[in-house]
């Protein structure tokens, strides 16, 4: 039987990232992709490939997963990048009228490139709207800092940490990525879940051996897209963290040069 994955997110037009990157990953995990776009990110390579954003229009969001929902019974959604705090209250109360078994939410707050300042009314609004929503959270090193208060991660105890303390604004759970900031060869994932029983949340660690020095475009969308499509197959979190770090792993392996200042992750390595 085919299994369906949802996701709501970014356009970006060059594929190395957002809703692209989210159905490639889907594609080469076995699960139909479904996707709702929420903005369209066009780089301008006249401008130091540097970020014209163009939000969609909030009823052609509700349109979209009007269509969306009503089209399968969809139960896993990935949430990517939403961009404005209206695109963040359309997307909230869309989630909201329905049950769901799994919502993953990857907490974009800036992409490669865009200011940051840009991104703190976003920020608190995905904080109040959506992170509650979630069962799984996927912050990289400056999302975990932005949403913990937490003002540096140099140990996997700080990884930890900050994983505890976005759990208390409501996910179910958060898998922190140390990524290329984080001191040391290796690239690591904490992977922090609330114990069913109301006791401590259990902490597991993933590591593998950082690839390269720069950051690579799409790992992070790859990355919860592949937990998603996990998810979707009935996959257990831990089993679903691990496959997807395997695969952004050989992806970046297999990373693609293009005529941008990046390069990005192959899905299909
Ligand atoms: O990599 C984060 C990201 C997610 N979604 C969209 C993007 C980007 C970064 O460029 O454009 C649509």
């Amino acid at each position: 039987m085919v299994q369906f994955a949802y996701v709501i997110a970014g356009s970006e037009a060059t594929g190395g990232a957002g809703l692209q990157v989210d159905l490639k990953t889907f594609q080469q995990l076995g699960v139909y992709g479904i996707g709702t776009i929420t903005c369209i990110v066009s780089f301008d390579p006249k401008n130091g490939w540097g970020h014209r954003f163009v939000p969609v229009d909030p009823q052609v969001i509700a349109d979209q997963f009007e269509a969306a929902t009503a089209s399968q019974d969809l139960d896993t959604v990935k949430v990517g990048m939403l961009g404005t705090p209206a695109t963040i209250d359309v997307v909230a109360k869309a989630l909201a009228s329905q049950p769901w078994r799994n919502v993953v939410v990857d907490p974009v707050l800036i992409c490669k490139g865009q200011e940051p300042g840009a991104a703190l009314d976003t920020d608190t609004a995905l904080k109040e709207k959506v992170l509650p929503l979630a069962t799984v959270v996927t912050p990289n090193n400056f999302e975990a800092r932005a949403l913990s208060g937490l003002a540096s991660l140099e140990t996997i105890d700080d990884l930890a940490e900050a994983g505890r303390l976005i759990l208390a604004r409501g996910p179910k759970a958060v898998v922190v990525k140390g990524g290329i900031d984080f001191p040391g060869p290796d690239a690591i994932d904490v992977l922090v879940q609330a114990s069913p029983a109301g006791g401590q949340p259990t902490v597991q660690v993933f590591s593998a051996p950082k690839i390269g020095q720069e950051r690579v475009s799409g790992a992070g969308c790859t990355f919860a897209a592949a937990i998603t499509a996990e998810l979707a197959k009935g996959s257990t979190l831990p089993d679903a963290v691990q496959v997807a770090k395997d695969l952004v792993t050989r992806g970046i392996q297999h990373r693609v040069p293009g005529h941008t200042p990046f390069t990005t992750v192959w899905q299909g390595a």
